[in-house]
């Protein structure tokens, strides 16, 4: 099994979540500025032209961050980070979700129609006046968030799950491209802190 990477924050959760799970797998890098992830040879293995994808040994090539994440779920099931009954996996879903559709999307879009405008604009449609309402959008998000996970240690409550590997990797990226988490978000702030000391341990 191979991991095709680069140094972005899709990849970066799949690397966290293998982390977390103290397992390893082989890893490709992939030069995503050069452009080589929309050449034929690495379409050949992920039409969507994007990082990452995992390539099993029979062939098989497994696209988007979190279904790769899903998948060596069951792979590496100890620890378990999607849920261990039907219930918890759901739960993370729907968490995951949220957080997916509602903050990362609206947030990566804002980031590659602005700071990543260069690099984007030959690669997809990019809307460079939609980027502010975006990254507004992902803000407002996160303080209805802030609201929900209140008193809880993780985003599910007292699980530790791919949904606050998820949201980190994601709110790190945004920092460091600018948008700086809401300080009136108590409870993110909170959570933060508590995955940067986990992640760090
Ligand atoms: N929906 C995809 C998004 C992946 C994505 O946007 N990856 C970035 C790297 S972090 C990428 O490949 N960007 C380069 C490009 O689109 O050409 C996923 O969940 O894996």
């Amino acid at each position: 099994m191979k991991l095709y990477i680069c140094g972005g924050p899709y990849p970066t959760i799949v690397m966290t979540f293998l982390a977390a799970k103290g397992a390893a797998i082989d890893t490709v890098p992939v030069d995503l500025i050069g452009g080589e992830n929309r050449r034929p040879a690495y379409l050949a293995k992920n039409p969507g032209g994007q990082l990452p994808c995992l390539e099993l040994a029979d062939g098989l090539v497994l696209a988007e961050a979190l279904t790769i994440c899903e998948y060596l779920d069951e792979v590496f099931p100890d620890p378990p980070l999607i849920g261990a009954t039907a219930e918890e996996r759901a739960i993370t879903r729907m968490w995951t979700r949220r957080i997916d559709l509602n903050i990362v999307e609206p947030m990566a879009n804002g980031i590659r129609f602005a700071e990543g405008f260069k690099l984007y604009r030959d690669r997809m449609r990019c809307i460079p006046q939609a980027a502010d309402d975006l990254k507004t959008l992902a803000q407002e998000r996160l303080t209805w968030l802030d609201g929900l996970i209140a008193g809880r240690s993780w985003i599910v409550g007292e699980r530790f799950t791919l949904a606050d590997i998820y949201l980190f990797v994601f709110l790190r990226f945004g920092i460091g491209a600018g948008q700086a988490l809401n300080p009136r978000n108590e409870a993110i702030a909170a959570w933060y802190e508590r995955m940067t000391a986990r992640l760090a341990g």
